[in-house]
């Protein structure tokens, strides 16, 4: 017979644990002086775009101020920021990477 009760406490366990993860997209916002090139390379290092996106997207932060890299996971995301801002820092460049919650 079926087991109506095992249906509800499966679906019980399910809202707790299957719940996915909020997302966090990661950001990439302008400024005056990092090379078009190092954001080219930073896209492709770290956010494994080919050479055609990571031009697209750096043009759309250079000309908008900013532009989404990807959308992760809240630990993911921030060790991209981290990884990011840190690179471009140990390269003397002011980028900045920055995530926001989806
Ligand atoms: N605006 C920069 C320049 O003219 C290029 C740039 C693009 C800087 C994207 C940052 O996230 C950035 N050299």
């Amino acid at each position: 017979q079926f087991d109506h009760q095992h249906v509800y406490d499966v679906e019980e366990e399910s809202k707790h644990e299957l719940k996915p993860p909020s997302m966090y997209k990661v950001i990439l916002n302008n400024d005056d002086y990092t090379p078009m090139d190092f954001v080219i390379e930073v896209l492709i290092r770290f956010f494994r775009m080919n050479n055609e996106r990571a031009t697209d997207t750096m043009l759309q932060v250079h000309y908008k101020g900013k532009a989404v890299c990807g959308v992760y996971s809240a630990e993911i995301a921030e060790t991209k920021v981290v990884q990011v801002n840190q690179y471009a820092r140990e390269n003397q460049h002011p980028l900045l990477c920055t995530m926001e919650h989806e």
